[in-house]
């Protein structure tokens, strides 16, 4: 993994080639992360909805099923090609684009389904990411990891291609700028961020339209998941790690799907003491993915790639070997460790 530093001239630089590149091709498939959020589905969309209008032809690849509260991003149900690699063993198709651009991510464990198409396609594949841990991808790796949201260079990215802003590139990228802020309540988060939130509502992007989509549109089942998260949340050092746990029975028992863990990190953040938040959950194949939220200086990020997974400072994700209390005492360890060795913080 590499986290080489850039200078704001050299990403503007790397972001023209990556345009320049694109401008040539004529099929595209563009790939985002597996278990998509809003930055990565508003980043597809957007960069798909750019290209198409330069006479590109976009194929998103879809490596998990898309959150149904995203529908409304996709304009129409035939603006884009779509391949869906979301079935177990599904497999490519046999078929060669002229370029592979990849969105929100630059980790090859976040490409899994992906993977077996994309390796010895190295010069094909161009990426355009915002996360600081990264994997040696394709030819061409755009990262700038003061963008608040992957959606922050789409929109350089649609400004170099030169095609100016629609009301449906504005509202994919809203989207994403939106969720991967909090709503522009992270730290992350610069006057870059509101430049371009005043840009794209200018450009016809609806902010309660976005709000209601993403936020109002849960299912009671994510509430009772919300519900036995709760009740199965631990506390270490003082109140300092909350632990939270969802087993494969929570899910059966809640009918919730396993994207539902989605915003439950936030919950435990509330408490004036906490600074590190952890989520576990078991998936059906007995796998435990855990969720890393921090709200002081420490790094989550690191603690993640310790697991084998990445992510950002302050929010970042691995998976571990089950079964959960094997999980929670292995990542316990690492995070009571991190906190040791992190200043105790006066509350800000
Ligand atoms: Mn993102």
């Amino acid at each position: 993994m590499t986290c080489e530093f850039r200078s704001p001239a050299a990403i503007q630089a790397d972001l023209r080639a990556l345009a320049d590149r694109l401008k040539l091709a004529k099929t595209v498939a563009v790939f985002t992360h597996m278990r998509p959020d809003p930055d990565a589905i508003g980043s597809q969309v957007a960069a798909g909805l750019a290209l198409r209008r330069l006479g590109i032809r976009p194929t998103l690849v879809d490596l998990s099923p898309v959150p149904p509260m995203l529908n409304f991003l996709y304009p129409d149900q035939q603006a884009f090609e779509r391949i869906s690699l979301t079935a177990e063993k599904s497999q490519f198709p046999p078929r060669e684009f002229d370029l592979l651009l990849i969105l929100d991510t630059c980790t090859k464990a976040q490409l899994e389904r992906a993977w077996p198409y994309l390796e010895g396609r190295d010069d094909k594949i161009l990426v355009l990411d915002h996360h600081r841990t990264r994997d040696a991808i394709g030819s061409l790796i755009v990262a700038d990891v003061s963008a608040a949201a992957c959606t922050e260079l789409v929109a350089d990215l649609v400004d170099a291609l030169g095609v100016g802003l629609t009301q449906d590139i504005s509202t994919a990228l809203l989207a994403g700028l939106a969720a991967d802020t909090g709503w522009f309540r992270f730290d992350s988060v610069t006057p870059r961020s509101y430049a371009l939130a005043a840009r794209l509502v200018a450009a016809g992007a609806a902010p309660s339209r976005i709000y209601q989509n993403l936020s109002q549109q849960e299912s009671m089942a994510k509430l009772a998941l919300i519900q036995h998260a709760l009740t199965n949340l631990t506390w270490l050092a003082k109140g300092r790690i909350a632990l939270m746990e969802l087993s494969q029975a929570d899910f059966a028992n809640t009918g919730a799907a396993s994207f539902e863990t989605d915003g439950l990190t936030d919950y435990p953040m509330m408490v004036s003491t906490t600074m590190i938040v952890a989520l576990l959950s078991e998936a059906p194949d007995g796998i435990i993915r855990v969720n890393l939220r921090s709200k002081h200086t420490i790094d989550v990020s690191m603690i993640a790639a310790g697991f084998g997974g990445g992510g950002h400072m302050r929010a970042a994700g691995c998976r571990l070997s089950g079964p959960l209390p094997a999980a929670r005492e292995a990542l316990s360890a690492k995070l009571l460790e991190a906190l040791n060795q992190t200043p105790t913080q006066v509350a800000p």
